[in-house]
This record gives structure tokens, C-alpha cells and sequence, in this order.
């Protein structure tokens, strides 16, 4: 088995992420995904019409940017690309060209992508994951899943899709280890500012402790 460089296998799927110090955020009644940002009107489907769009099955490895890797997970949803060809370009005005992509969750996490690699083939608005709904720890009810970039550019508990024409400021662009960009494993951008070697050693040493914390909060682990 073939990892990205700087990555190491790990056992099971641990849940992580920059909002681990709460519990995972509760999912309404009757959950939606709200699409908006510039086109020439936004709209709501819920998660049950999510759920009946054309679906997909991706069998990917997660990367998370502090350097473990969950190996073999089974994602299904609908893709995102075809979602942004059928949903969305017929509600972008002439002349409007859309370039970036905010990915908001229920915890108020935001992920600001690239629309190029939001438009990957891989790239899927999620509702299970290995046979079972998503559950809390890893997204509930949508999460983006999009395997070839590091797992911050993997929002859970998706409630709310943006589109721009051009970069909005990213959330963390003033901490020394903001998220690069564009995020692709393979190319190891894992920071806008450090080179991914560089962060390599700390994070590995990081890895145990993080993965104590995320036990803790977690409601299935
Ligand atoms: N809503 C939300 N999405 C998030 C995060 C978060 O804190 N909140 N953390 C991100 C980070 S940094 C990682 S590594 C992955 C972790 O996904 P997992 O908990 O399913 O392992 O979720 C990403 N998506
Ligand atoms: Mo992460």
C-alpha cells in the first residue's frame, strides 16, 4: 500500500479536527443544505433530497494534515461535480465566473476550496460511510469528503455551500500552520506557509496525544 509522502497508517478512524474540544454539534429535526453565495438565487434541499440525488460510491484513504492516515473507508453520497453541473451552473449569470468554494458545518468550521478541486471526480457530499449513516464523530448528517486533499478541506456536518469569484480570506490565514489552499496529498501542501517536511517530525510526535483527546470527546470511540 502506497501512502502520500509524510503520511503513516493508522488503526481504525479516529475523530479529529480543530473543533475537537466540543462534542460533535446536534443535528436538527429536519436537516438542510443551503446553497448560496453568487448565483442568481440560492436554494435549500433538505438531507432527505440529498439523499435521492444520483449516487456514488468512492473507496478512498483520509489524510489528515497532522500525518495519520485512515486506510479503506467506504463513503456513498452524490458527487459533487455532477451536484455543481445540474444544481448550480444553471443559476450562474453570464459572465459570473465562479472560482472558490466555502464549505460551512453545523460547528460554524468553515473549509475554503479551489473550485478545480472541489470538482474532482473523488469529491462526494456524504450521507454514510462503511454501510451506516454518518454518525456524529465523522460528520453527521453530510460531511464533504474529498480524499485527495488533507481532512481539513473535509467539512462535516456540511450545512452550507458558498460559492465566490474570488478567494475569500481564510479563517486561519494568520496562524503560522494555516491550511494551504489548494491541500492535495500528493503534492504535500499541507500549510500555506511552511513546507510540508518542515512540520513533518512535531505533528508525528503529536499524533498520540491528539488521538487520547479525540477519544475522549468522542461519542462512539
Ligand atoms: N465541521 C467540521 N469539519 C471538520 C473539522 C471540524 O473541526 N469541524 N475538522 C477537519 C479536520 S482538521 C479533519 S482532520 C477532519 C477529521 O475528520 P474525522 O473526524 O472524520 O476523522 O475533519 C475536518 N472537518
Ligand atoms: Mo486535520
Amino acid at each position: 500500500m502506497t501512502l502520500p509522502p509524510g503520511q503513516r497508517a493508522v488503526q481504525g478512524f479516529p475523530r479529529f479536527g480543530t473543533h475537537l474540544h466540543h462534542p460533535p454539534p446536534e443535528v436538527p429535526a429536519e436537516p438542510v443544505l443551503e446553497v448560496g453565495g453568487a448565483l442568481s438565487e440560492g436554494f435549500t434541499l433538505t438531507v432527505a433530497e440529498v439523499a435521492k440525488l444520483p449516487r456514488r460510491v468512492v473507496e478512498a484513504d483520509f489524510h489528515c494534515v497532522a500525518g495519520w492516515t485512515a486506510t479503506g473507508l467506504r463513503w456513498e453520497g452524490t458527487g459533487f461535480a455532477e451536484f455543481y453541473r445540474t444544481r448550480v451552473v444553471p443559476l450562474v449569470d453570464s459572465g459570473v465566473e465562479i472560482s472558490h468554494v466555502i464549505f460551512e458545518g453545523l460547528d460554524g468550521f468553515q473549509a475554503v476550496a479551489v473550485l478545480e478541486d472541489a470538482l474532482g471526480e473523488d469529491v462526494l457530499i456524504a450521507d454514510r460511510l462503511d454501510g451506516e449513516p454518518l454518525n456524529g464523530d465523522h460528520g453527521a448528517p453530510l460531511r464533504l469528503v474529498s480524499p485527495s486533499q488533507y481532512g481539513f478541506m473535509n467539512t462535516k456536518h456540511l450545512c452550507r455551500i458558498e460559492f465566490r469569484t474570488s478567494a475569500p480570506p481564510a479563517p486561519d490565514r494568520f496562524s503560522p500552520i494555516s491550511g494551504h489552499q489548494r491541500a492535495r496529498v500528493w503534492h504535500e501542501e499541507r500549510h500555506r506557509y511552511l513546507p510540508g517536511r518542515v512540520v513533518r517530525p512535531v505533528y508525528h510526535w503529536l499524533i498520540e496525544p491528539i488521538r487520547k483527546l479525540s477519544a475522549r470527546g468522542s461519542v462512539a470511540n
